[in-house]
């Protein structure tokens, strides 16, 4: 069988669960998440989501699976309401999202959980958002009009990464890991300095930066002072199943 074949299949079965990871204000300490998909196949194993997401997104398989993590999502936000109170949860899109009858039917089951735009936002690579960029842009800010934050993911890793800040009306952007796991390095000089710039102009433009793949401390100080707003990686946690969050939380404060 093929895996998309058992892809389809372990969507139906129930093989797929959403993780969190916290993502750590360095000003005021608040935590927010990221939800993170995984695939657990009786047939294949622990497949990782690199590689099943990109087979999804070749059919409409994609429309599903991010139907599914949104409303698990929504489900867990409902069921903790004291464990998600004040945070906001970030899911990840592929072009799926580019779709308005989409963001209409993801409004919907936001309705019937009783929850608002505000408590999510979306992580959104700059390759996704290039694919068709009039397209994003509009996307972009639909999203932005019922109230969504959005976020673009990897950022840094692109062609003209630095066109993006200028075409979308973005929130923030996550600098990606490949820049900040040189931060502790001898020979990761030009990367600091590539970091500083982002960082700078992040707030001239009056975006909210986060730093992905925090692994050391030495990694999370120099982001810190460099006056980045957020961080995620190892360092504090990484992705976990929703039951073992609140007990994560704790340890971080
Ligand atoms: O969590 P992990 O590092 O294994 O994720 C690997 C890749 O899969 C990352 O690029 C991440 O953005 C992507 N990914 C994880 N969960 C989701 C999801 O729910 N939807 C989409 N579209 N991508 C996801
Ligand atoms: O592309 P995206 O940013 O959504 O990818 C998130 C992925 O990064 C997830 O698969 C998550 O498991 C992974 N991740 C999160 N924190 C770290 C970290 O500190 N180090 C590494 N190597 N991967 C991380
Ligand atoms: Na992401
Ligand atoms: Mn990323």
């Amino acid at each position: 069988m093929t895996i998309e074949m058992e892809l389809i299949k372990g969507l139906k079965a129930g093989e797929l669960s959403v993780v969190y990871q916290p993502k750590v204000g360095c000003q005021d300490g608040m935590v927010h998440f990221e939800a993170l998909v995984r695939w657990h196949s009786a047939a294949l194993g622990n497949v990782s989501p690199e590689t099943f997401i990109k087979i999804a997104e070749t059919s409409l398989l994609i429309e599903d699976i991010t139907g599914f993590v949104f409303d698990r999502v929504c489900r867990d936000m409902m069921e903790q309401p004291e464990l998600f109170a004040g945070r906001r949860v970030a899911v990840n899109v592929s072009p799926v999202l580019f779709r308005q009858d989409y963001i209409k039917q993801l409004l919907q089951v936001l309705a019937t959980y009783g929850l608002r735009p505000e408590q999510f936002e979306f992580e959104i690579t700059e390759h996704t958002l290039m694919q068709e960029p009039l397209l994003g842009i509009q996307t972009v800010d639909y999203l932005k009009t019922k109230g969504f934050r959005v976020l673009i993911d990897d950022f840094g890793v692109s062609y003209s990464s630095l066109n993006y800040l200028k075409m979308f009306e973005i929130d923030g952007i996550k600098i990606d890991r490949s820049f900040i796991s040189q931060l502790d390095k001898d020979n990761g000089l030009k990367e600091y300095e590539i970091v500083k710039l982002i960082v700078s102009l992040a707030k001239k433009l009056n975006l909210e930066v986060t730093a992905e793949g925090v692994e050391t401390e030495a990694q999370y100080r120099v982001m810190e002072q460099l006056g980045c707003d957020e961080i995620q990686g190892y360092f504090f946690s990484r992705p976990l199943p929703l039951n073992d969050l609140q007990q994560a939380l704790d340890a971080l404060v």
